[in-house]
């Protein structure tokens, strides 16, 4: 079975697990590797939004958001389809997504998906200096998440227990690469490039301010009325709910939900419950070392 089948092969009773390969020092899954080619060649328009994040910082949540604004507010535009083909994810292709062909006959304006590190991102989106919306969420419960989420969608490499995963997580050993290396690389790229920084945990405290921010990026009004609406729709139950956000549309043999829901806890915190004492005091280092340089900083609660 070619890799592309795997995902492909959904009559079966289970779809394998793919693999990482290393593009330029990243890993990424096979699957994008072997298309590797085609996406750096990937034409963006003056006029996309590229909505970039790492796994599990929140991409579906900022995603819903960013929809709800350039549709006004209304949710009934919002459930034209899911989430998934409302807007393409650029490095990744199995069926039931949005594929690269469909993005390049998309009308624009188009807002795009992506997890590349600032240095894999094809270089066509700095040539036409597209806005680019970038979300972070503090390490610790990125992790944890990233680990549901390898437990539950069948085609991500096997992730192994807590431990021997967040082992791999820290040593950038996991599907696009390493957390510190992303995180730093787009925080340097926001000085010369339009783009919108933002943070899990800020908008979970603040919604309000956080959506407000992404509507003045995006040059849009937004009306208390609409911004009320948007709160509310966007909410952590709300989007568990929508069956156009929380991915329960994909098959089972896809994304095991009775394994772990997509839409899982949506917290900031939930780390406590999976962190030793011993594991917790290894990450502070590994996030002083890394990250004691730089400007950026994370919060762990609220
Ligand atoms: S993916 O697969 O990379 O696109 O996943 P992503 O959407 O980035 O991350 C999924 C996590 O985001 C949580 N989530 C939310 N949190 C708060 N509010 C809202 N509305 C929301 N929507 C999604 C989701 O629950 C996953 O986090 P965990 O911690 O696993 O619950």
């Amino acid at each position: 079975m070619d890799l592309k089948s795997k995902r492909e092969d959904l009559d079966s009773e289970s779809i394998e697990r793919l693999t990482l390969v290393e593009v330029e020092g990243v890993a990424l899954t096979s699957d994008t590797a072997e298309k590797w080619g085609r996406i750096w060649g990937f034409q963006a328009r003056p006029d996309d939004l590229l909505i970039c994040t790492y796994p599990k910082a929140g991409t579906t949540w900022l995603q819903e958001i960013v929809d709800m604004i350039q549709h006004g507010g209304d949710p009934e535009k919002c459930a034209r389809a899911p989430i998934h083909q409302r807007m393409p994810f650029i490095e990744i292709c199995p069926p039931m997504f949005a594929r690269l062909e469909e993005a390049d006959a998309m009308p624009s304006p188009r807002t795009l998906k992506t997890h590349l590190p600032v240095q894999l991102l094809p270089p066509s989106f700095w040539e036409q200096n597209c806005k680019i919306i970038y979300m972070a969420r503090n390490v610790k419960d990125n992790a944890v998440s990233y680990f549901h989420f390898h437990r539950m969608d069948q085609g991500m490499p096997e992730p192994g227990n807590w431990d021997q995963f967040l082992a791999k997580f820290m040593a950038g050993k996991v599907a696009w690469g390493s957390w510190f290396d992303h995180v730093r690389g787009w925080w340097e790229a926001k000085d010369r490039h339009p783009i919108l920084y933002l943070f899990y945990e800020d908008l979970k405290e603040d919604p309000a301010q956080e959506i407000q921010k992404v509507a003045q990026f995006l040059e849009l009004e937004l009306p208390e009325s609409v911004l009320n609406r948007i709160i509310q729709h966007t909410d952590f139950e709300s989007m568990k709910a929508n069956p156009m956000a929380n991915y329960t549309s994909l098959s089972p043999l896809v994304m095991n939900h009775a394994i772990s829901p997509f839409m899982r806890k949506g917290t900031v915190g939930d780390w406590k419950e999976h962190f030793t004492v011993a594991q917790n005091e290894q990450l502070d280092d590994v996030i002083a070392r890394e990250l004691g340089g730089s400007s950026l900083t994370f919060r762990t609660q609220l």
